[in-house]
Order: structure tokens, then sequence, then C-alpha cells
């Protein structure tokens, strides 16, 4: 394994474990995770590999396979760290006295910008490895939650725990099914292939540089509403009528997006265990048309491949992940997958974007040792 060679080349030794952890795709369930919600993401077969051995001193070296000079960074303080390599030692910072130092290795094939979740995965698969060599007996769940607050205190961007439980938690054939409130979670078969079905990722290769900024906003927004509606979140709103008229404007919208998000998702699931996977398409459209317009998180980009990929034959799409760029889905019969590819891409040629990327999805498995 090359990850292996490297740690080997770098730090002289091999390795005391290896692990590794996927990113993921959401199926339904967009901007629920931190309103207390519902969400239906599955794992994608591609992810963060990480080769790690502890050390005894408060020192942290860190290899990045893809990283452009090819040599480890050494901190001997937690402060030092910039970049990806806050989301390494943001999980080292959570986990305190526990851990000391380490050398690490790290291998990724997630595509960048696609907004699969790369950094989830890498905060996943660094804290399994760790949780392993410490013998800390962190469940997936408390590691996917150790890894959200990494996220949260350390790097900064207020995420929900969708993508570390995902990236944790999740089994191949299978969505995961996670109420984020009680996080109770349960793996639903998800198997289209036996339906003559695909899932498309169209990747935009766009990513906006104000998502941060628009995502708080979001999240604040959020709170806000519940607040104002005395319930401890979005999540608790019952009389969806009455909430909307005690609210106004942005806070009003966001509020019809995250309660009839919450539906879908159960509507979504109702449809998968009955069977009738061919028939969840129409929910994907409705959760793109509700993020576009009451949550107002997609871009050009993203409603341009929603509505290209439906004119091409789709049976559903939508935009996935926090939006603003990043990647749509699309729910797709074997037979139409050529022309929703050429509508998709005939129609970026034709408005100037810059060309989509492909990438065909089916679940994979949540995090587990390599090595
Ligand atoms: C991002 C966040 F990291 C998730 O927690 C979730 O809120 C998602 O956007 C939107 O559903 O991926």
């Amino acid at each position: 394994m090359r990850v292996v060679e490297a740690f080997r080349a770098a730090y002289g030794a091999s390795p005391q474990t290896v692990w590794r952890a996927p990113g993921r795709v959401n199926l339904i369930g967009e901007h629920t995770d931190y309103n207390d919600g519902f969400v239906l993401p599955f794992a994608v077969p591609w992810g963060v590999t990480a080769a790690i051995t502890p050390r005894p001193d408060g020192t942290i070296r860190l290899l990045s396979l893809q990283s452009p000079d090819g040599e480890p960074v050494t901190m001997t303080d937690r402060d030092q760290s910039k970049g990806w390599t806050r989301y390494v030692v943001g999980v080292l910072a959570m986990l305190g006295d526990r851990v000391a130092g380490a050398d690490i290795a790290i291998d990724g094939d997630v595509p960048q910008g696609a907004g699969l979740s790369s950094s989830a995965a890498l905060e996943v698969a660094v804290a399994s490895a760790l949780n392993e060599l410490h013998d800390l007996g962190l469940s997936p769940m408390e590691i996917a939650l150790l890894s959200q607050k990494a996220e949260n205190d350390f790097v900064g961007m207020p995420c929900g725990i969708m993508d570390q439980a995902a990236s944790a938690l999740s089994q191949e054939g299978h969505a995961l099914f996670l109420d984020c409130r009680s996080l109770g979670s349960r793996n639903i078969p998800f198997d289209l292939a036996a339906h003559g079905l695909s899932l498309l990722i169209i990747d935009t290769q766009v990513h906006h540089e104000h998502a941060g900024g628009e995502y708080a906003k979001r999240r604040a927004e959020c709170e806000s509403a519940a607040r104002k509606l005395g319930v401890p979140a979005l999540r608790d709103v019952t009389d969806l009528a009455g909430a909307l008229d005690r609210l106004q404007g942005d806070e009003r919208k966001r509020t019809m997006h995250v309660v009839t998000e919450n539906h879908r998702v159960e509507a979504l699931i109702g449809l998968l265990r009955a069977g009738a996977v061919t028939e969840i398409g129409a929910l994907l459209n409705a959760s793109h048309l509700s993020l576009r317009d009451q949550y107002e998180v997609s871009s050009p980009e993203l409603d341009l491949a929603v509505e290209a990929a439906i004119r091409g034959g789709a049976r559903g799409a939508r935009m996935t992940g926090g939006g603003f760029g990043g990647s749509a889905i699309a729910l797709v019969p074997e037979e139409r997958l050529d022309s929703v590819r050429e509508s998709v891409a005939g129609a970026y040629a034709e408005r100037g974007f810059q060309a989509p990327r492909f990438l065909n999805a089916t679940p994979a498995k949540g995090a587990h040792r390599v090595a």
C-alpha cells in the first residue's frame, strides 16, 4: 500500500495501524442535521487512508501524499497547524491528554472540491486510528462526534453531524438513516442496480468562496426561527402553516425548507421499504426546488445540472451537500446514462460553464482498519 511505503520512507519504520474512512454523498435530508432532523447519506467508494504511529512526546509529524513537496510537516505545538492539517490536529486536540504526538501519513482519493466530504473522511480516519492505538474504546458514533467537534471547535466550521456519521457508520450496499437528535441510526438497503438504476454524481467543479459564511448564516437563521417559535429546534415544528404565519422573510423560507425536507426523508425511506426505488425521483426534485428557492443554497451550475439531467432522462435530481457549488446527484435508468451525461455536458458547454465531471457512486463501507 503506497501510504505505508511513504510512511516508511518518511519516518524509517512501519506504521502501527492504517485506517481508511470514506467521503459521503447525501441522498436526501439537506441542512436538516443541525436542526435535529433526519438525513440519509451513504459512503462513497473514495476516501482517506491514514497510517499512524503514536509518539510519546507532543510532536506531530504529518505527511500527505497529495501535498506537492512530499515532505512531512513537523509541529511541536498544535497552534502551528494551518490549512488541511487543522482537520488532523483538531482531532488530536479534542483527545486532549489522552494522546500526545503522532507520526502520520495520509493518502486520499476523494475528488477535490466535489463536496463529497474529504474533510470528514480525514477526521474520521485519523480518529479511528487513534482510538485503536490508544485503546480509547470509542464507538463509531463517538468517533463521529469527536470529529465533528474538531471541525466545529478547532477548524471553526459549524457543521452538523451528517458527514462524520456517514463516514464512521455506513455499511456497504446501504444508505444510513440518522436521527440527528437521538443519534439513532439504521442502515437501509440501497441497491439501485437491482432496479436497473444508477446514481450519477455530477461534479460542477465549482466551489464558491463565500460558502462557509453562508452556511453559518443559514444555521443562525434556523436557530433564531426556532427561538421565535418557542421550540428547541425546527425539527419540532408540527404545525407548519401556523409556524409560517409567525415568521417573516428568510427565517420563514428556511423553516419551510427544513420542515418539508424532514418529511421528504421519511417519505423516501417509506418508498425504499416498499421496494419502490424508481419512485424516489420526485422527492429528489422537490428537495432541489426547496434548496434552490427556500433555503437559497444552490448555484446556477447546480440548477443547470439538475434541469439538464432530468431533460436527458433522469428520474430525479438534486444538489447534494452544503451547496454553493460541489455536486448534484441524478437517479438514472442505466440505459439513459449516456443521454443524461450528454444532456448535462451539452447544456454546460452552451452556457459557457466549465465542463462537469461525472462519477458513479455505489454505497461503500464506513471506516475500517486496512493494515
Ligand atoms: C455540510 C455539513 F458539513 C453537514 O453537516 C450538512 O449540514 C450539509 O452541509 C448540509 O446538509 O456538508
